[in-house]
């Protein structure tokens, strides 16, 4: 089936320099970017996106560590989309407690626990089409992603917005 999956590559990736090393292993899955931008997380993206989680004892932390308090780098955000997307990006990143992650996986390659007790796993990946739809129209606008996956409509905009000068 085709489909289409977030890719986020957290704090922790872009601080220890391994966007490249993430990128080559998700290549693996011949799949296409369809969307790729560098994000400042805000409080309300990063509680937005992991509203799941709420009420865990981690997830003050886990919110400073997406917003990217921890190691004052940004999020790099993708869109990746081709036949059974979900299942090939969840398995190259491997188990979400980056100790139990097969240690070929991105995540058991990469990954730690801090001593606050955090999973600093380098990456998110959609966990689901559910999860996937949610998380890829909360981080991008439509004109962002080349395959527009889901329904769009126009509307009348009165907004100021920045333009090259
Ligand atoms: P996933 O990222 O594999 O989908 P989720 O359960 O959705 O896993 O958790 C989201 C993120 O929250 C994880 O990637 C990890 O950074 C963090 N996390 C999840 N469970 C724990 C935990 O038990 N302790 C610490 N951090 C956790
Ligand atoms: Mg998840």
């Amino acid at each position: 089936m085709i489909q289409q999956t977030l890719v986020l590559i957290k704090p922790d990736g872009l601080k220890k320099s391994l966007t490249g090393n993430v990128l080559t292993r998700l290549s693996e899955t011949k799949l296409d970017i369809v969307a790729a931008k560098i994000v400042k997380v805000s409080k309300e993206l990063a509680a937005e996106h992991y509203r799941e989680l709420k009420g865990k004892p981690f997830f003050d932390d886990l919110l400073k560590y997406l917003m990217g308090e921890y190691h004052k780098k940004k999020v790099m955000a993708l869109v990746y989309y081709g036949e059974d997307a979900i299942d090939k990006v969840r398995k190259i990143c491997g188990a979400t407690n980056p100790e139990e992650a097969d240690a070929v996986s991105i995540r058991g390659a990469y990954g730690r626990i801090t001593t606050k007790g955090v999973y600093e796993n380098v990456i998110h990946a959609s966990a689901n089409m559910t999860e996937a739809e949610r998380e890829i129209k909360l981080w991008f606008q439509p004109d962002e992603i080349i395959e527009k996956p889901y329904p769009t409509k126009t509307q009348k905009a009165t907004l100021e917005k920045r333009v090259w000068a």
